[in-house]
């Protein structure tokens, strides 16, 4: 059953690791590790302690194995229109299908597992990261994300419990990719020094993406205004890692905004005024969750090129 899951995972271009349930406690403890190095910070914690939940859901099958996916993610470029001057712009990785990664994996396992009388059932927090890295599956990189061999870190983690018997074996340590111990690019291409250099931790108190992605206040006064380059999100350790190079080289996909489009959203316009072209844009790049966040972020980027 596990080779008939990664026959089928590879055909729709993912790649997959499954593990026993049996081996949670061991991941439980590598996030007690990191705990007690006393290395986390007040937002670390919190997401250590509040959004990881190891406890097993109550579902209709018995939980014997966890499967971890990683789904192929695209950047997009985004142009839009400001006194009649274009300005180019990123859509990171993994926002367009946040949640259609997960729903396209549990449609076709689904479609896979059901006549063979298995289920599957998503689980969105466990530390995605750390089980994609124990399974074998990925690798960290000194910018934190995780990469898997051929495919770089434009991906997303879609980590599914599972009743499909599963062997223990071995897990594996967590490791870096080799590159990254000579490597230091991403480190110096992160514009607000949220990558640091004695640790794989990074500091998330000052990656942007966990600055821009939400809220309406201006961005605070430390972040430089040449620092923003996404429309939320930020791209930069990621598009200058050699393992991403034919990822950014495949990212040509380009959504041009109108200048009437832009206007309703810096003028924060509600969704149900747009055009029915703006509302198709936006439903398509997923992007309805962050519109409260767009006019500020937009102002900046526009700032960038006056
Ligand atoms: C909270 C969160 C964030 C926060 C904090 C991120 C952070 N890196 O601290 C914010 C909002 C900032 C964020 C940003 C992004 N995120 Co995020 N995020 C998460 C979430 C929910 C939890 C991850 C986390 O912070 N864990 C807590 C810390 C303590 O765990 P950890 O860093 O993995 O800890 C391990 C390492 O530090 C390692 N370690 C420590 N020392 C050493 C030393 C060595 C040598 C090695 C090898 C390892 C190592 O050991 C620790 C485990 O024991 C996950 C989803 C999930 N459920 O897992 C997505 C997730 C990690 N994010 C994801 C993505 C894509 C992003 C962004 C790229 C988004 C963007 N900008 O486009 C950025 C990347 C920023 C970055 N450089 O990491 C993807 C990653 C996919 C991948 N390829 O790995 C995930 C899995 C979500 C998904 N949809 O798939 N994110
Ligand atoms: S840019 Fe270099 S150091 Fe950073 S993740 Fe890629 S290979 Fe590793
Ligand atoms: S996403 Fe941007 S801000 Fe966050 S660590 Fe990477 S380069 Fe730095």
């Amino acid at each position: 059953m596990i080779n008939l899951i990664k026959e089928k995972v590879l055909n729709m271009s993912d790649r997959a690791e499954i593990i026993s349930v049996e081996q949670l406690p061991e991941i439980i403890t590598e996030v007690k590790n990191i705990k007690d190095t006393g290395w986390l910070n007040g937002f670390q914690n919190f997401i250590v302690e509040n959004i990881y939940d190891f406890t097993l859901p109550e579902t209709d099958f018995k939980i014997n194995s966890i499967i971890i996916v990683a789904a192929p993610s695209k950047l997009f470029n985004l142009t839009f229109i400001n006194n009649g001057k274009k300005v180019s712009t990123y859509l990171p990785p993994t926002y367009y299908d946040y949640d259609s990664a997960h729903e396209r994996v549990e449609k076709y396992l689904g479609d896979l597992l059901t006549p063979h009388g298995y289920h599957i059932s998503f689980a969105p927090r466990l530390p995605r990261k750390i089980l994609a890295c124990k399974s074998g599956l990925s690798k960290y990189g000194r910018n934190n994300i995780t990469y898997v061999d051929g495919i770089g870190s434009f991906y997303q983690l879609v980590t599914l419990y599972s009743d499909i018997p599963c062997d223990k074996k071995d897990l594996f340590e967590i490791t870096e990719m080799n590159t990254c111990k000579t490597c230091t690019l991403c480190l110096q291409n992160c514009p607000t020094k949220a990558i640091l250099k004695d640790r794989y931790l990074i500091n998330n108190e000052r990656c942007l993406t966990g600055i821009n992605e939400c809220g309406t206040d201006d961005f605070p006064e430390w972040i430089d205004k040449s620092a923003h380059n996404a429309i939320y999100g930020c791209v930069k350790c990621q598009i200058v890692c050699p393992h991403n190079r034919n990822n950014v080289i495949n990212s040509k996909d380009t959504v041009e905004f109108t200048e009437e489009e832009t206007l309703s959203l810096l003028n924060s316009v509600p969704f149900d005024e747009f055009s029915e072209d703006l509302k198709e844009k936006i439903m398509e790049l997923n992007m309805k969750n962050y519109l409260s966040a767009i006019p500020r972020n937009l102002k900046v980027l526009f700032e960038q090129n006056l």
